[in-house]
């Protein structure tokens, strides 16, 4: 039996390892792949506002781990039974988007950790093999093998956010700043740098530090990333597959003389 030869991304980010991950909004594997062997060693496959169904997940797990990254998946807006289906496919981590209070976090927990924290259903036939265990030792290693982000991206997410972090089952925060900005201003400016997001950046670093969570978030530009490194966050997401390719298109057009 092959197993998993590399660290997980639970033991990576447990062992104090800062990580910068990849995101990917298209459908294609190839695309993930190429990022992974740039360099990026996490990717997350983002399924709320990206292009990838289901299909295309599987696709772009498989991707992911032959590029030798760790898969997370951005399950699509209450989602949750796609975030369970995307850990039986091998994701490392599921974020779940506008998980604004307890009650909304209870639910996720249900669907992503098996029993006693949650209610997931038995399928991992693939994450066995992967990890090279049998089902007696995956029921007792899943919970903490495949961590659960909950996304904190509005005013009433960040009041709650104490409450939401402590509770068994949620690995950690993650913030989105365009939610977040859009949240604070009341929908009246969309600035993901702007200055209440920093401080909600200040503000989950201390709930999921004094709760021994993880805290981590997306980075619309490196000013923001430097922000949440600053403050001590685990693991940030940046970019994405259809900014690279604009990027690096405008760049050979200009390099090309056009
Ligand atoms: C946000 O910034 O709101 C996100 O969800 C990150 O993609
Ligand atoms: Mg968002």
């Amino acid at each position: 039996m092959s197993a998993k030869a590399s660290p997980t991304l639970a033991s990576r980010l447990a062992a104090g390892e800062f990580i910068l991950s990849g995101w990917a909004q298209l459908s294609d594997p190839l695309s993930i792949e190429a990022i992974a062997r740039a360099g990026f060693s996490a990717i997350c496959m983002d399924c709320q506002h990206g292009y990838a169904g289901y299909e295309a997940t599987k696709a772009n797990v498989l991707a992911c781990a032959a590029g030798g990254a760790a898969p997370i998946v951005r399950m699509p807006h209450g989602d949750f039974a796609f975030a369970a289906r995307a850990l039986d496919l091998g994701a490392e981590a599921v974020i779940a988007p506008m998980i604004n209070s307890v009650a909304d976090a209870k639910r996720f927990v249900e669907a992503v950790k098996y029993p006693p924290l949650g209610e997931r259903s038995w399928g991992p036939a693939r994450m066995m093999h992967v990890w090279g265990t049998d089902a007696n030792t995956w029921v007792g290693q899943g919970n903490s093998t495949q961590l659960a982000l909950a996304m904190c991206e509005t005013r009433e997410a960040l009041e709650a956010a104490d409450d939401i972090v402590a509770i068994e089952g949620i690995d950690g925060l993650f913030i989105g700043p365009a939610d977040m900005s859009m949240s604070m201003s009341a929908g009246s400016s969309m600035n993901p740098e702007d200055d209440s997001v920093l401080d909600a950046i200040k503000a989950v670093a201390k709930a999921c530090k004094a709760h021994g969570k993880l805290a981590t978030g997306y980075a619309q530009t490196p000013k923001l990333a430097d922000a949440y490194r600053e403050a001590g966050f685990a693991l940030v997401c940046c970019g994405s597959d259809y900014g690279f390719i604009r990027a690096g298109a405008a760049g050979a057009l200009k390099s090309f003389g056009g």
